[in-house]
């Protein structure tokens, strides 16, 4: 029985670190950051209250059966000095770590080098990029490809045109609303080419499920190529 829990444990563990976002943006690097913190403290905690659970449990068992009352009292100042200060700190420092990461995903460069219009609507996406005239328009069959330059700095200007839509890449670790009336503005900068799968993450209907999308990152000179084909095509 140990044994199979070990390589439960190990398993569960494996499987952790596999889940382990990498940075696929630079703002996504500084989410992991604080994801990286939390998780730690999390670990921490966890293991010093079960860690005294176990102690407890073992040191003060009953140890003559014929016990039937345990040992009374009634407070402890310090103990009660001691986890409402520690938690205090805790949350403290958890907060004073979340809240400059958050301005920093939060802010726009400007100007910056790329601005892609992204427009949920039932049931896909719209992406477009003003500059270059180029328009990329998604079905519930065909989801589109919002298509990034690495190394660069885009900016994302969301909205919806009709109900509220949730633009989520999960490897940018970045989800954001997108709400009608109102235009959300943030940045990506992509690290790493590839292909990104992303989806709508605020249930709008019948055909939510359909409102996926990839985003493409290329070379800056890709970027271009694309650029120029599709402004020609459109
Ligand atoms: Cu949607």
């Amino acid at each position: 029985m140990p044994v199979r829990f070990v390589a439960l444990a190990a398993a569960v563990a494996l499987t952790g670190c596999a889940a382990i976002p990498h940075d696929a943006t630079q703002q996504a690097g500084v989410m992991q950051g604080v994801w990286a913190i939390f998780i730690t403290a999390a670990a921490v905690v966890y293991a010093l209250v079960a860690g005294l659970i176990v102690w407890a449990a073992i040191a003060y068992r009953r140890r003559d059966p014929a016990t039937v009352q345990g040992a009374g009292f009634s407070q402890n100042v310090p103990l009660e000095l001691a986890w409402t200060v520690i938690p205090l700190i805790v949350v403290g420092g958890l907060f004073a770590v979340t809240y400059p990461a958050e301005r920093h995903v939060e802010s726009v460069v400007t100007p910056p080098a790329e601005t892609v219009q992204v427009t949920g609507f039932r049931w896909s996406w719209r992406f477009t990029y003003p500059r270059a005239h180029v328009t990329v328009e998604g079905t519930s069959d065909k989801p589109p490809e919002l298509v990034l330059p690495v190394g660069r700095t885009t900016e994302i200007r969301l909205a919806s045109s009709d109900v509220i839509h949730a633009f989520w890449v999960p490897a940018f670790l970045f989800k954001r609303d997108a709400i009608p009336g109102i235009v959300n503005v943030y940045d990506y900068t992509p690290l790493r080419e590839g292909v990104y799968p992303g989806r709508c993450a605020e249930y709008c209907g019948t055909y939510h499920a359909h409102m996926s999308f990839t985003v493409r990152v290329v070379s800056p000179e890709e970027f271009a190529r694309w650029l120029r084909d599709h402004g020609t095509a459109a």
